[in-house]
């Protein structure tokens, strides 16, 4: 049995929950096909200790797959990313209180690094399940797209397919507020989807997924 690994973040930013790591929690155990298991893991939302925490996971599990979420604030669907940027600039602290600004992700390394996903044919599996998506073209530059950025790194060239996807808030974290959300199960669903998808899909699928700035 081969595992996809699929993590999700702690709260940060005083919200008492981060919905990517709810979601992914749900999928744990999660069978793909006949070959494949879903193993769900935690990530703290800290520069200094997430990527760590993820090769050490990598270096432990040996999954065959990796898919890393987080939460988009702002975000109104289930976002597969397409790129990694070799830039650290917080706009608020970590959760160990840490703000890099202006920062390379890896010293030396490429300016970025695409997802190996299949992106468009994840986007089209999740919308083809009754939930929003779409492909995006930036992770941001905060703990998530060091983890994406990082996670490219350890597994270039390894055959081992890796990318990230960010996801909307809760309905409970909106309260009141003028912002996107997605409720809980429909973010589980479009998961569900987008990871099957992934390790199903031999290669990507030629939709349009890009943005007119
Ligand atoms: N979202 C943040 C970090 C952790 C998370 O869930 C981000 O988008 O960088």
């Amino acid at each position: 049995m081969q595992i996809v690994l699929l993590t999700g973040f702690e709260p940060f930013d005083q919200d008492p929950v981060n919905p990517s790591w709810e979601a992914v929690r749900q999928l744990d155990g999660v069978q793909l096909g006949s070959d494949a298991q879903i193993v769900a893991r935690r990530l703290p939302c800290a520069f200094a200790t997430a990527g760590e925490c993820l090769t050490r996971l990598i270096d432990e599990l040996r999954p065959a797959m990796v898919i890393a979420t987080g939460l988009g604030p702002g975000r109104s669907d289930i976002s597969v990313e397409r790129v990694a940027i070799n830039i650290n600039d917080a706009r608020i602290p970590d959760n160990l209180g840490d703000q890099p600004i202006d920062t390379a992700v890896v010293a030396d390394g490429p300016a970025a690094y695409f997802t190996t996903l299949p992106i468009k044919a994840m986007v089209k599996a999740v919308r083809e399940a009754g939930i929003a998506a779409s492909v995006s073209q930036t992770a941001g530059t905060f703990v998530c797209n060091q983890v994406f950025y990082l996670l490219q790194h350890a597994l270039a060239g390894s055959g081992v397919r890796s990318g990230f996807i960010h996801v909307p808030l809760l309905p409970e974290q909106v309260m009141g507020l003028q912002r996107p959300s997605m409720a809980l199960g429909a973010i589980v669903t479009g998961l569900h989807a987008a990871v099957l998808m992934a390790w199903q899909a031999p290669e990507d699928v030629k939709d349009a997924g890009g943005q007119v700035s």
